[in-house]
């Protein structure tokens, strides 16, 4: 396969309308559409907020008929239990992702970490003593006592979410079809204006192949090596901000591997989009290490709103004669927990998420912006 960034000088660049001209939707697109619709028009009506996670990696089919596809690391981790901290903080959730990622509470039981036949006692070994009726093992299968306490609040937490209304699932595999449907759940959360908030975690391709460069039939050998031409996949973030969703508070991620580009491409996403936030993160320190960059305007700290959280120290950044601000959150217990710039959000091995805190700071700069925005409509 060819390398990706030499040939993306020569490929054209795609503006989302030409996309969504000529690039098939997912068969069920409308169907999908009105649930979610549903979804959000029920949460309007009880003055609910509402976000939107995206999660998890896409692929790219190199075939109609699919035998191979790329795709990239993400296992839907951010994601999912990013969702599960916007439930406990009373939003309604559109869990959009990739199918067979990470799910919010299931998550913990993944057939590789905590394998969930792991947690059962053998039936053969194992005798009920409670009831006579079960003593034989074959009406009931036990948990094993040492999981009880880790599994009950994820159990509870995980039947509320199911009972009462508040998570709706949306998945994708393709590039193509998650760009489809990031397009339509922004038009079924438009009503909800400033109350709506996007929360785009999923390691969306950067190249894509257009249907017309797709072979119906797997790709045959014996021709020697295979050259792969791949197209940009549109900026949909910029008709995002300006069109789909004007009011909402949206918030991107940027994932890097050479730290130094970190923030400047968080910067350059800023300035070219116009949303309200991006979180970066290191792809090996991603689990105890993000940075929040943002116009000075839109950092809490620098508002001259009352501060209702904590003190959280930012690192000011000067581009373009445009404010930007750069602040890190890590879990106190990280190696690189000394710099000066960090809010210190962390507890001890492992049991403290760094998701909870970004979701926590997220809540905040929300709420902000809400009370900013209908302080600005009352006032016209
Ligand atoms: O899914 P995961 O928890 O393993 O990884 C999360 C992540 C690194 C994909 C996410 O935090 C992120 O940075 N998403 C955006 C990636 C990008 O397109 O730059």
């Amino acid at each position: 396969m060819s390398d990706p960034s030499a040939s993306s000088s020569s490929s054209p660049q795609w503006s989302s309308d030409r996309f969504f001209q000529t690039q098939a939707p997912p068969p069920n697109l409308s169907e999908l559409a009105s649930a979610a619709s549903e979804f959000v028009q029920r949460h309007i009506q009880e003055g609910r907020k509402v976000v939107l996670v995206t999660s998890g990696g896409t692929t790219v089919p190199l075939e109609k008929n699919v035998v191979r596809f790329l795709d990239n690391f993400s296992a839907g981790t951010r994601g999912a239990t990013s969702a599960e901290y916007f439930l406990s903080a009373g939003y309604a959730v559109i869990f959009m992702s990739r199918q067979h990622s990470l799910a919010p509470y299931t998550r913990h039981y993944s057939h590789t970490t905590n394998p969930f036949l792991d947690l059962l006692a053998d039936p053969a070994t194992h005798v009920h003593t409670d009831s006579p009726a079960s003593a034989s093992g074959e009406d009931n299968i036990t948990v094993l006592k040492q999981h009880v306490a880790h599994l009950r609040p994820i159990l509870s937490a995980y039947h509320h979410a199911r009972t009462s209304g508040l998570l709706h699932t949306v998945p994708f595999v393709t590039v193509n079809d998650y760009l489809w449907l990031l397009r339509e759940m922004s038009r079924v959360m438009q009503p909800l204006g400033r109350y709506g908030m996007y929360y785009l975690a999923a390691a969306v391709s950067d190249f894509f192949i257009p249907s017309t460069s797709v072979p119906e039939h797997k790709i045959q050998s014996g021709k020697g090596s295979l050259v792969i031409e791949m197209d940009q996949v549109p900026k949909v973030l910029k008709p995002m901000v300006e069109q789909w969703v004007p009011e909402g508070y949206l918030v991107s991620f940027k994932l890097e591997t050479d730290p130094k580009l970190l923030i400047p491409k968080a910067v350059g996403a800023l300035q070219r989009y116009g949303h309200q936030l991006v979180i970066g993160n290191d792809l090996n320190r991603r689990k105890f290490e993000v940075v929040f960059v943002e116009r000075k305007a839109h950092n809490p700290v620098h508002s001259s709103e009352q501060e209702a959280g904590p003190k959280r120290p930012a690192k000011d950044i000067s581009v373009d004669d445009q404010q930007f601000t750069a602040t890190w959150m890590r879990l106190v217990d990280s190696d690189s927990s000394q710099e000066s710039n960090s809010i210190e959000g962390g507890g001890k091995g492992g049991e403290k998420e760094l998701e909870e805190d970004i979701i926590r700071e997220l809540c905040r700069r929300h709420d902000q912006w809400i009370a900013k925005s209908t302080s600005a409509a009352s006032s016209r």
